[in-house]
């Protein structure tokens, strides 16, 4: 009989993000043994019966709902993990956080800043825990990095450089919206890459370098039209396929980031660098175990580029897996928010990104989309947290 507390969990959306996060839930507990807290998985919860009883079977859930709303009804149930598309996270986030449900939610927050506002709105005045799942904060390299650059090791920084290219959209044939599309719908997404895929670049730009002040944008649509799956019809493409902004930080530095899904031959190439003035670091996700450092004070015989292989116990996360040398995956980034969530209940410390946090990155997706279609600089409004 485990003495552990319990923190049942129900996941709501059974897609590629359903299956990431209940890995999460799966393994955390063999892999973080200390913790308080154990995940129970309680309830899945998809739109088709079929789907999310062979869900709840492959991942383990106890049961089944088809409803959110009876989901979020459930005294069982005491956190409720969104994994939908963007469209229904402000509904089920505000009323869950009205039950007193804690949440997690996928990225991003919201498909814009007024329904982000409206979910932190109704956190703070329920109180409730609360998350944001941008994994990639919780590569060991990129938590390596985010130690590095608090330390003070690369001086003052003048430059942050961000990716994200993929190539999935292409073909003029793929329609938009329905199950797996939906990111091409701009009802259902918000907006294209900027919120699918630079909200990762921008969430792990403003927790290493702080906030983003203002951005000058431009953006593209490539297939201006697709056939919705819903109606069987050609309709207007409303979502950005591409995007490209330059920006200031608050502490003076320089950002240039580009997100597209039609660079041919990029299936998810994430990759940031940032200029000090004393050292410089990037990283890849392709490579993600590694983190690249290069510093200028290091004796001039020896001075390039080092290559950190970041699988020893005393870097960020790795004393719980397997011994140095050995490497870890993108699956294993959702272990770790789970386990720091698990860990933030027992100390009642906030587990960031919270909403607060992840509202910031919001605001600085909607200037960006702001600046693009008004062809003009915008002020961000976001703040350093
Ligand atoms: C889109 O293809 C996508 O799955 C994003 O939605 C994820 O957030 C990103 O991590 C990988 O790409």
């Amino acid at each position: 009989m485990s003495n552990k507390k319990q923190l049942r969990i129900g996941l709501i959306g059974c897609g590629f993000m359903g299956r990431t996060h209940s890995n999460g839930y799966k393994r955390v507990g063999d892999f973080f043994p200390e913790l308080t807290y154990q995940p129970v998985l309680k309830a899945a919860c998809a739109r088709s019966a079929d789907k999310v009883k062979a869900f709840a079977e492959q991942w383990g859930y106890e049961s089944t709902e088809t409803d959110w709303k009876a989901l979020i009804a459930r005294d069982d149930i005491d956190a409720v993990d969104i994994c939908t598309p963007n469209e229904f996270h402000a509904e089920i986030a505000i009323a869950a956080a009205a039950k007193g449900k804690m949440i997690l939610c996928e990225k991003p927050l919201s498909r814009t800043l007024a329904e982000g506002q409206r979910m932190v709105d109704a956190i703070e005045k329920s109180g409730v825990k609360n998350t944001v799942w941008y994994n990639y904060r919780r590569v060991p390299a990129v938590t390596l990095a985010k130690q590095i650059i608090d330390s003070g090791k690369l001086g003052k920084i003048f430059h942050y450089r961000a990716n994200f290219l993929q190539d999935w959209t292409i073909s003029p044939e793929l329609p938009q919206g329905g199950e797996g599309l939906w990111r091409l719908d701009v009802d259902a997404a918000g907006s294209g890459v900027t919120g699918d895929l630079l909200a990762h670049c921008i969430d792990t730009a403003m927790w290493l370098n702080g906030a983003i002040k203002d951005v000058s944008a431009m953006t593209e649509t490539f297939i201006k039209e697709r056939v919705h799956q819903a109606s069987g019809k050609v309709q207007k493409v409303g979502i950005d396929d591409a995007c490209i902004f330059h920006c200031h930080f608050e502490n003076g530095s320089l950002g240039l980031f580009e997100s597209t899904r039609y660079a041919r031959g990029h299936k998810a190439l994430y990759t940031f660098e940032i200029n000090g003035e004393h050292a410089s670091i990037r990283w890849d996700l392709h490579d993600l175990n590694r983190l690249e450092y290069f510093d200028h004070r290091d004796d001039s015989i020896v001075r390039g580029w080092r290559s950190i292989l970041v699988t020893d116990g005393d870097q960020p996360y790795m004393n719980k897996w397997w011994v140095p040398g050995l490497i870890i995956g993108y699956e294993h980034t959702f272990v770790h928010q789970a386990a720091d969530f698990l860990k933030s209940l027992e100390t009642g410390e906030p587990c960031a990104p919270t909403f607060k946090n992840a509202l910031q990155t919001q605001k600085v997706c909607e200037a960006v989309i702001d600046s693009a279609n008004s062809k003009s600089w915008k002020d961000t409004g976001a703040v350093n947290m």
